[in-house]
């Protein structure tokens, strides 16, 4: 476990946020990468965070996929068995204190944990299931879908990590939605097990399930979402990046995703969205678009509209990365989830 610093006496205590956050999202969708990118995002990062491993394997992740993201430019292979990691994120936050005379404001650490499994999108994938899950779902209102079940065990663990989360990240990959229009078939499944163990352990709230969630869109810095972005008249820029990225302000991002969903060949898209209305609660969820490479900025100091592509062909069928990774709104959804996690800060 990590240490803390030590806290003056009878000045407030660190502030511990002890929630799991999980990952979710289908094969290729750019969770692996999502997470190399996490370390490389606290870095540039204006505000004092730091992220620090708890175990061996944690620690082993950051260096060697931040480094194979920094250094050999590479994306991480994908998936092939699932990685535990369990990391803490620690800060710094301002708290006020004193009873109705004295008032002070105090610097206290705040820390929360980010425990979560990094597994193959293929676990997400609908499975066929017994016949009392088949019921359970059937009562909640899911269709059911027939596919093969041979990596019951680690979906099962998946699902109920997830299920067990309080805050969950969702990866949206809108360039594989366009290409293969799957999005809700590693979805529903996953949403109606998450369903049913909400259910069992009576954590439903009203209709909703109990959990925040952040849904990022990925590749943000592919030129078919940039673009549809821009055409939109989504994009911002915040006052105080100095290399002037473009974002899009988070009071877009759901129309993005809206109009994400319209290019689906299939419609899948559409159905991931009325579900997340349908089982989450307004208030808990937050869209972000997300780049965990973001733009090629060369030798320039500036955004180049002209030259913004960063991932580009290899030559071997895969991608490359062309030069330095400045990660967008990867972080920013872990702060978001920690802060609605942590309840409120005035002791
Ligand atoms: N343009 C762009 N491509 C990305 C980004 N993140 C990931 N990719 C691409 O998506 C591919 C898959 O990314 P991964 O991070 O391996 O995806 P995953 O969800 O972990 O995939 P599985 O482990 O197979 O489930 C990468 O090899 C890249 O080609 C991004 O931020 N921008
Ligand atoms: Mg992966």
């Amino acid at each position: 476990m990590v240490t803390l610093r030590e806290t003056p006496p009878g000045r407030p205590g660190p502030q511990r946020v002890m929630r799991r956050i999980g990952l979710w999202g289908a094969p290729g969708s750019g969770k692996t990468s999502f997470l190399a990118a996490l370390n490389v995002a606290v870095t540039q990062s204006r505000q004092d965070w730091a992220l620090v491993g708890v175990n061996d394997d944690s620690v082993a992740f950051l260096t060697e996929s931040t480094s194979a993201l920094t250094d050999r430019r590479r994306f991480p292979r994908a998936t092939e068995s699932m990685a535990e990691l369990s990391w803490v994120m620690m800060s710094e936050s301002e708290v006020r204190t004193g009873g109705r005379w004295r008032k002070e404001i105090v610097k206290v650490p705040l820390q929360f944990h980010v425990d979560l499994l990094d597994a193959p999108g293929d676990n997400f994938k609908s499975e066929a299931r017994t016949d009392d899950d088949a019921a359970t779902l059937k009562d909640l209102g899911f269709d059911e879908d027939e596919s093969g079940d041979e990596s019951r065990s680690d979906t099962e663990r998946l699902i109920d990590n997830l299920a067990a989360c309080d805050g969950i990240v969702y990866l949206y990959d809108p360039v594989r939605e366009k290409e293969k229009g799957d999005a809700y078939k590693y979805f529903q499944g996953t949403l109606a097990q998450i369903a049913r163990r909400a259910l069992q352990d009576r954590r439903f709230d009203g209709p909703h399930l109990p959990h925040h969630l952040a849904v990022c869109i990925t590749k943000f810095d592919e030129p078919r979402v940039y673009e549809t972005a821009n055409r939109r008249g989504y994009l911002t820029v915040d006052v105080d990046d100095d290399h002037m990225f473009p974002r899009v302000h988070e009071d877009n991002a759901e129309d993005l995703f809206e109009d994400l969903c319209k290019v689906s060949p299939t419609g899948s898209a559409a159905l991931v969205r009325k579900s997340i209305k349908r089982y989450f609660h307004d208030s808990r969820v937050r869209y972000f678009a997300t780049s965990s490479v973001g733009f090629y900025l060369g030798k320039a100091v500036r955004f180049r509209a002209a030259d913004y592509q960063n991932v580009v062909p290899d030559g071997h069928g895969g991608h490359k990365i062309r030069g330095a990774v400045y990660p967008i709104n990867v972080l920013e959804p872990l702060l978001w989830l920690g802060q609605q996690l942590a309840g409120p800060t005035t002791y």
